[in-house]
């Protein structure tokens, strides 16, 4: 059964432009998936410790026929073709590319290295931006609000 998954997809370490394009081609070339819509790539500053460059961010919304495990892992490979490397551990440092699965249909999962909906989603800009481009309305799981609504209220708490 096909059903609607959205990733967000960043990248802040070497070609950003080509890590992003990439990782979109290689999702597009993941078996039984296609993808139904990319936003706009757009640039962020980040959210994280230390000194980090700017991110390029998008989310790109998916129909796929592979169980959430089975994306999370071909999402993980697409990463270290990209040359992202874990080993240093560093929660929300750098990263060549770097893919979360936002929603995936209406499913809610909390287990061990896979949470769905992604819980820091509702605090990120640079994630509801670009999901507001591509799904406004989208009902969200957990949250139950649409992106629209999610990220008025973001904007309210930092004004
Ligand atoms: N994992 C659990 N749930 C999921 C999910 N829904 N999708 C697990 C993908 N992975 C999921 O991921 C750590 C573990 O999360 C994986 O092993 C997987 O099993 P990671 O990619 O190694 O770690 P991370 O990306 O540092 O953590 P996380 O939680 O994805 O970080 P965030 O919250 O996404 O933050 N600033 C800007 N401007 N733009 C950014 O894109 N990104 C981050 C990462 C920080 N600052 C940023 C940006
Ligand atoms: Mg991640």
């Amino acid at each position: 059964m096909q059903v609607d998954v959205y990733i967000a997809m960043g990248s802040n370490l070497g070609d950003r432009q080509r890590a992003i394009a990439g990782g979109l081609d290689a999702i597009r070339g993941l078996q039984s998936t296609s993808v139904i819509a990319c936003s706009a790539v757009i640039e962020t500053d980040p959210v994280g410790p230390g000194k980090q460059g700017a991110y390029l961010n998008a989310v790109v919304h998916v129909s796929t026929a592979l169980l959430p495990r089975e994306l999370l892992n071909e999402l993980m490979a697409i990463e270290s073709s990209f040359g992202r490397d874990r080993s240093e551990g560093v929660r929300w440092g750098a990263r060549t590319l770097d893919l979360d699965i936002l929603v995936y249909s209406d499913r809610v999962i909390d287990e061990s290295g896979l949470v769905i909906p992604h819980p820091r989603m509702h605090t990120r800009d640079f994630v509801l931006t670009p999901l507001c481009e591509i799904a406004p309305d989208l009902m969200l799981p957990v949250y139950e609000k649409t992106p629209q609504e999610l990220l008025r209220a973001l904007q309210e708490r930092t004004e």
